[in-house]
C-alpha cells in the first residue's frame, strides 16, 4: 500500500527539524525533503519509531501525500522558496496548499500568491515565531492565505502551536501576505525591545552596578510587570561566566551585532506609509553602528565622548529604568501596532490587532506579560485608535513620565 502522509515539510534546517518532530509528536504523520539527501536520511535515521517518511527525490515526496497536499517550506527567505514554488508547480494538483513559513517579505508573499492562485493552488505565507526551541515545543504562528486553506491547516497549526490560557497561539492572520507582514512587524518589535534592555543595561553598566548586581535587577524585573522571556533571558545572559577566565561572559563578546533584514524592512514600510517606528529606527542604527567596529575603536582614540552623569541613589536609579523602560515599551507597541493598523487600512486585511497581541503572549521570542494588557486593551475596545489611549497605559505613562 502506498504511504499517505498528512504534511510535508521540505528544508531540513534547524526550524524545518524542529517542526516536523513537533508536528510527528501530535499525531501527524509527515514526509520530509530537503535539498542535501544526506540530510533526510541522517534526520529520519535518528529518529527510530516515528511517522517520518524521508523522501530521496521531490516525486516521491509528493506521491507520499494525501490529498489535498499540505506541504511547508522552511526555507532561506529569497530566492530558495521562489525555486521550489517552480519545482514543486507541475507536481501539484488544483486544491493542494503550500506554506512557506520561512521570514518572506510580504510582498514577495503576495507575488507567489498570485502565481500558485493562478494555478488553482492554495498558498499560505505563515511567521513562525520562537525559534528552534519554539519549533518544538509550540511556536506562535501568523499564517496568512485564503480562508479555505486556513480551514484545512487549523487543526495541525493549533496543535503545534504553544498554548497561554488554553488557547492556541495561532489565529488566522488575514488574506495574502498578511501573516508575513505581521511576522516582520514583530520582528521589528522584537529589534527593539532588545534595543531598550541593551540601553537599560548600558545605563546600569555607566552607574557602576556588577553584572552579578544588574542581573539581581533583571530578575527582580521579571517578577513585575517588564515579566518577559527577553528579560529573562537577560537575567541569565548577565550571570554567565567564562569557563576559563572566570570573567561574565558579557563583557567577552564583541560588541558587533548583525541582522537578518526584518528589523530593516519594518522601518522602509514605515516610512513608506509616515508610521513613526523610532525605537525599531534607533534599534536597527544601533546595530548599524555596532558593526563598525574598527571605525568607531579609532575614533574613540581622539573623541572622548561624554561623562555619565548618573547623580540619582542608586536603588533610586534602578526604580527609575524600570519605569522608563516599561514606558519605552509601551511607546514602542504602540508604534509598531499603529504600523499594523496604518497598513491593514490601506490593504484591507481587516487585522484583529488584539488577536495578534494575544498569539504573542506565548511560543514567541517576544512573549511577555505585557501582551496580555494589550489583549485586554483591544478587547475592551477593539476600535482603540493608539494602545497609549487605553485607560490602563495612559495610567502607567503618567505615572513614569518623570523616569
Ligand atoms: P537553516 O539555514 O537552518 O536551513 C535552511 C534550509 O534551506 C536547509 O534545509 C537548506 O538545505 C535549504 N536551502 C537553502 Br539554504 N537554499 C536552498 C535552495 N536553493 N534550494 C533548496 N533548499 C535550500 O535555516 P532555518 O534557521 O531553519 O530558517 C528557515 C527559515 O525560517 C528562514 O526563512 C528563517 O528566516 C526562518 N526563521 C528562522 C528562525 C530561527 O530562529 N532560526 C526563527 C524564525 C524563522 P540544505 O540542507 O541543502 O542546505
Amino acid at each position: 500500500m502506498t504511504v499517505q502522509n498528512d504534511f510535508g515539510l521540505i528544508g531540513l534546517g534547524v526550524m524545518g527539524q524542529n517542526l516536523v518532530l513537533n508536528i510527528e509528536g501530535r499525531g501527524f504523520s509527515v514526509s520530509v525533503f530537503n535539498r542535501t539527501d544526506a540530510v533526510t536520511r541522517e534526520f529520519v535515521a535518528a529518529h527510530p519509531g516515528k511517522r517520518l517518511l524521508g523522501a530521496a527525490t521531490l516525486d516521491e515526496f509528493i506521491q507520499s501525500l494525501s490529498r489535498p497536499r499540505k506541504v511547508m517550506l522552511m526555507l532561506k527567505a529569497g530566492a530558495a522558496v521562489d525555486a521550489l514554488i517552480e519545482q514543486l508547480l507541475p507536481r501539484l494538483e488544483a486544491g493542494d496548499i503550500v506554506i512557506d513559513g520561512g521570514n518572506s517579505l510580504y510582498t514577495d508573499t503576495e507575488r507567489r500568491d498570485a502565481r500558485l492562485t493562478a494555478h488553482g493552488l492554495r498558498f499560505i505565507g505563515a511567521g513562525v515565531s520562537g525559534g528552534e526551541e519554539g519549533a518544538r515545543k509550540g511556536p506562535s504562528i501568523m499564517p496568512g492565505g485564503p480562508a479555505s486553506a486556513w480551514d484545512l491547516m487549523r487543526p495541525i497549526f493549533e496543535a503545534i502551536a504553544a498554548r497561554v490560557d488554553g488557547q492556541p497561539c495561532v489565529i488566522h492572520i488575514g488574506p495574502g501576505g498578511a501573516g508575513h507582514y505581521v511576522k516582520t512587524v514583530h520582528n521589528g518589535i522584537e529589534y527593539g525591545d532588545m534595543q531598550l534592555i541593551c540601553e537599560a543595561y548600558a545605563m546600569l553598566r555607566a552607574a557602576g552596578f556588577s553584572t552579578d548586581e544588574m542581573a539581581d535587577i533583571f530578575e527582580g524585573w521579571n517578577e513585575g510587570e517588564l515579566q518577559s522571556y527577553l528579560i529573562l533571558i537577560t537575567a541569565k545572559a548577565l550571570r554567565q561566566r567564562d569557563p576559563e577566565t572566570g570573567e561574565p561572559v558579557v563583557d567577552l563578546i564583541l560588541d558587533k551585532a548583525g541582522q537578518k533584514g526584518t528589523g530593516q524592512w519594518t522601518l522602509v514600510n514605515a516610512a513608506e506609509n509616515a508610521v513613526v517606528v523610532s525605537t525599531i529606527n534607533a534599534a536597527v542604527e544601533a546595530r548599524v553602528l555596532s558593526s563598525m567596529k574598527a571605525a568607531r575603536l579609532a575614533a574613540s582614540m581622539r573623541l572622548q565622548g561624554p561623562t555619565p552623569a548618573l547623580d540619582s541613589h542608586r536603588a533610586e536609579l534602578a526604580e527609575r529604568l524600570h519605569d522608563a523602560l516599561y514606558a519605552a515599551k509601551i511607546v514602542s507597541y504602540t508604534q509598531g501596532l499603529d504600523l499594523m493598523r496604518t497598513m491593514s487600512e490601506k490593504q484591507g486585511w481587516a487585522l484583529d490587532l488584539g488577536g495578534i497581541a494575544s498569539i504573542w503572549r506565548g511560543g514567541c521570542i517576544i512573549r511577555a506579560r505585557f501582551l496580555g494588557r494589550i489583549t485586554d486593551a483591544y478587547r475592551a475596545d477593539p476600535e482603540l485608535p493608539n494602545l497609549m489611549r487605553a485607560p490602563f497605559f495612559e495610567g502607567v505613562l503618567n505615572r513614569s513620565q518623570q523616569a
